[in-house]
């Protein structure tokens, strides 16, 4: 009765014509698969990994010299994806390179990991990169990056680029640029966190487009304590309050030597850099050992605390959380 009473001859004609039984679905009706496991990359690893890169190909060639961080549990290789409803990618520019300008439907924000001196321009406006910074290119805004430094520049990116591929919606637009917003009010202060009074917007997304590590450490020594003593803030759209990039929800936590967060668990999955500090994350039963750069998930589902050991961390934390409280199916809870 492996097939629970239906002949094999019935099931091959139903197959035949696209047609299935529910109750021989491996999924409806049953509990839900355990969580994923966490995947840490460390930098220490990926780095040399990445300087192939550099002499294998130039952002001239290939439109973004980028490697993408692909989790371990893709169901087949088409399905390109990090964690969650997010992929987060390393892209490299050397000194004097420079990546043209192109748009796409998909939104994204980059985090920058090493060397100085190189600019993204988004729609237009310039924003340096440092390390720790983040700066947005929305959906839809050209970006281009340039690189007059003296050594290679290494960012984080990360897109939500696998709910566009689920969707159906992504999309690609190469240069040459058109319908670039002119002097448009929405990115006169793209670099600031003070806009004139009397702006009016007409966009949907950030008018901030860059977020410096300086102001993010001056925010988060501000921000209140939580009960486990630790600090968290959210980058924001300064006009409306919300996440500052729609569908990539950015958050920077500190924690303090010594200390660990409460667990907290959510069907939103994350994606976390260390920016400064070494310790351990306890995921899902799993526990891993970080220091500064490195990159892990914390894929849905999964309990996760953070512990901070010689010095106060820094973790730069990517959720999807977004996409699940826009469709009213965000469940989050603290043990
Ligand atoms: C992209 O357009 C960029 O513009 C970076 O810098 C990473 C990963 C997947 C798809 C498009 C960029 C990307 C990407």
């Amino acid at each position: 009765m492996a097939s629970h009473g239906v002949r094999p001859d019935i099931l091959a004609r139903w197959k035949e014509h696209h047609l299935a039984p529910l109750w021989l679905s491996p999924t409806a009706h049953k509990p839900p698969p355990p969580p994923q496991q966490p995947h840490l990359w460390e930098w220490a690893k990926t780095r040399p990994l990445l300087e192939h890169a550099f002499s294998e190909t130039s952002p001239n060639v290939v439109e973004r010299r980028v490697l993408q961080y692909l989790t371990p549990y893709a169901r087949s290789e088409h399905e390109e994806y990090t964690v969650g409803a997010m992929l987060c990618a390393v892209q490299c520019l050397l000194p004097g390179e420079a990546a043209r300008p192109h748009r796409h439907s998909m939104g994204a924000v980059r985090f920058v990991l090493e060397g100085s001196g190189a600019t993204t321009l988004v729609n237009g406006k310039q924003c340096p990169m440092e390390y720790g910074d983040l700066i947005l290119t929305p959906a839809w805004c050209w970006h281009e990056h340039r690189h007059d430094g003296e050594a290679p520049v290494l960012w984080l990116d990360a897109l939500d680029v696998p709910l566009h591929a689920y969707l159906g919606t992504a999309q690609f637009q190469p240069p040459p640029v058109t319908n670039l917003p002119e002097t448009a009010a929405d990115a006169v202060f793209a670099t600031a966190n003070f806009l004139p009074a009397e702006t009016s917007f007409t966009t949907n997304y950030s008018p901030v487009f860059r977020y410096s590590y300086a102001d993010a450490t001056q925010a988060l020594a501000a921000a209140p304590r939580a009960a486990d003593g630790s600090r968290a803030i959210r980058y924001t759209n300064p006009i409306t309050g919300a996440q500052a990039q729609p569908l990539l929800d950015c958050t920077m936590l500190a924690i303090e030597a010594g200390a660990a967060t409460t667990q907290r668990r959510s069907n939103a999955s994350v994606a976390c850099v260390v920016v400064a500090g070494e310790g351990t994350s306890t995921i899902g039963g799993k526990t891993i050992a970080w220091r500064e750069k490195d990159f892990f998930t914390i894929p849905q589902g999964n309990f996760a605390s953070h512990a901070a050991m010689s010095k106060e961390a820094h973790i730069f934390m990517l959720s999807d959380r977004d996409v699940m409280r826009r469709l009213g199916v965000l469940s989050e809870e603290t043990a």
